[in-house]
């Protein structure tokens, strides 16, 4: 089980007992008990208090948060940004949870006075993206929840594209319950290349992208070929973050901050003035959920690194490569991990350009390093 997963499960329990649902269900029971009006005192007591509940969480507002910082947690709604504190009944649970609450929460608040609030319910979270800390596992920090998509950053050229280390990218979203969405950046490059560039190399690397994009879509991936340069593929990044929250994530020097920037542009810039205006602070050290002008929501950082080998099982791999599992029925061992048995439908499927030798490769070199990791373990 990976860390996300984890993570998910802590939260799930904390929020199972949703009072919409319990409160149906006491409608319903009160519908049918004739009785009803021979209750105890206690029970009619505890009846009006949970219609107090009720009443107030009626008058609950809903919003998203979008940064927490010194000077108070940032909640989206209607347009308005408010700044909001926990309500106190939901600080006891702090030892529990490390970040009760977190930037891209959905949560329900009490307005009180102009544009502040106070934070009374967390609803439950789809995704939870936590910061690798593999030193400390223990000491594991939501960076942002609630988040769609990946948009898995690459290149070509400079850095060259590595197919292997995209597709650690799309199992790291995968198990962290996020799409994957590909961005190959700098395609201009292809076009015009560096001048230090051999044309050999320049020419195997266009090739390695004509097969990466054709594989990947075969794959029902999203591959978007991206120029910053010029320009290619950017409204089609913005259709794809449109009414989405996402995050950029990627190796160093693919251009991740400079899609950030391009994409965020200015609405970043405004988000800075609500802070300033806020209080005095301009230290902005966290993470932030950067409304879009489009809709939807990008974070303002680059907040996700491939996992590491070590939260992965050998069994589990082939279970990210779905094109592997169909073909592995008709190898001749039923246990055939696909790496050098004979008789294997997979290995052969993949010299006959069946399934895509790239993903197979990305397969192998995943089977090695996790086998290599439990052996020095
Ligand atoms: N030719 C070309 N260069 C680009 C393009 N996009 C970005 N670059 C350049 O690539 C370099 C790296 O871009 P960054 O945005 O800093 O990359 P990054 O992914 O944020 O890198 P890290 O912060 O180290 O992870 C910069 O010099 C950019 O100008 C593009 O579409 N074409
Ligand atoms: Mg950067
Ligand atoms: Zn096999």
């Amino acid at each position: 089980m990976g860390k996300n997963d984890r993570f998910w499960h802590i939260e799930e329990e904390f929020h199972s007992n949703d009072r919409k649902e319990s409160r149906n269900e006491r409608k319903l029971a009160s519908h049918k008990d004739r009785s009803k009006y021979k209750k105890t005192d206690q029970d009619q007591l505890k009846k009006r208090s949970d219609h107090d509940q009720e009443e107030n969480s009626e008058h609950l507002k809903q919003g998203r948060v979008l940064a927490i910082n010194p000077e108070g947690i940032t909640v989206s709604c209607d347009q308005k940004n408010y700044v909001c504190t926990l309500k106190g009944s939901l600080k006891q649970d702090k030892n529990r949870i490390k970040n009760l609450v977190a930037v891209g929460d959905f949560v329900r608040f009490e307005e009180k006075g102009e544009c502040q609030g106070s934070i009374a319910k967390v609803m439950p979270r789809h995704s939870v993206l936590s910061r690798a800390d593999n030193l400390s596992r223990n000491k594991e920090q939501l960076i942002a929840v609630n988040i769609d998509q990946v948009l898995i950053t690459a290149s070509v050229v400079a850095p060259a594209l590595k197919p292997f280390l995209v597709d650690r990218y799309i199992i790291a979203a995968q198990k962290g319950h996020m799409e994957p969405v590909i961005l190959i950046n700098k395609v201009d490059l292809l076009e015009s290349p560096p001048k230090d560039i051999d044309l050999e190399k320049l020419e195997q690397e266009k090739a390695l992208f004509d097969d990466f994009v054709q594989a990947y879509r075969a794959l029902h991936f999203k591959v978007i070929p991206i120029s910053i340069a010029t320009g290619e593929g950017i409204e089609e990044l913005k259709i794809a973050m449109h009414q989405k929250t996402s995050v950029f994530s990627g190796q160093s020097g693919v251009g991740k901050s400079s899609l950030i920037n391009l994409i965020t542009g200015t609405a970043l810039a405004t988000g800075e003035v609500v802070q300033k205006t806020n209080k005095g602070s301009h230290t902005t050290t966290t993470t932030h959920l950067v409304p879009l002008e489009e809709g939807g929501f990008c974070i303002d950082t680059p907040g996700i690194k491939s996992f590491g080998i070590w939260e992965l099982q050998s069994d589990e791999v082939a279970s990210y490569f779905p094109e592997i599992v169909t073909v592995s029925s008709e190898c001749r061992f039923p246990d055939c991990a696909h790496l050098n048995e004979p008789g294997c439908a997979v290995k052969s499927a993949a010299e006959e350009n069946r399934i895509s030798p790239l993903r197979f490769a990305s397969y192998c070199a995943l089977m090695a390093s996790v086998l290599e990791e439990h052996r020095h373990r």
